[in-house]
């Protein structure tokens, strides 16, 4: 007689929100400042993270040769309710080796509305 066996989980059911960010575009994408310097156009990106999610960081496509990027990807979070959770938005340059930052900024989402959806413009390279 063989003995039976038997695995042993834990489960919990959490509350959670997810909140879907969609990134659009962007405009003049560091343009006085590349000009100047006589570089290629920039290959922009945007990453994506919330600390407190447990998918915390996420990314858009690189947009070569891309003063002006036009992206429409969404991303989807899982959020604590609890906790306090922040938007991190970083714009990079992707080169061969190491990516140059554009620029970031935060937004808190502890303010929005469940349902509504809303449109963000920020000046992310100031
Ligand atoms: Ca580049």
């Amino acid at each position: 007689m063989s003995r039976k066996t038997y695995e042993r989980f834990k489960i919990k059911q959490e509350k959670v929100k997810a909140l879907t960010v969609t990134v659009v575009k962007a405009n003049h994408v560091a343009e006085a400042f590349w000009n100047n310097l006589l570089k290629p156009k920039p290959d922009p990106y945007v990453m994506l993270r919330i600390r407190t999610s447990p998918n915390s960081m996420q990314q858009t496509t690189v947009k070569s040769n891309a003063y002006d990027p036009v992206w429409n990807e969404s991303f989807t979070f899982y959020l604590n309710d609890d906790k306090k959770n922040t938007l991190e938005l970083t714009m990079q340059d992707s080169d061969i080796g190491k990516d140059d930052l554009m620029g970031t900024k935060q937004l808190e989402l502890d303010d929005l509305e469940v349902d509504k959806e809303i449109t963000k413009v920020l000046n992310i390279d100031e």
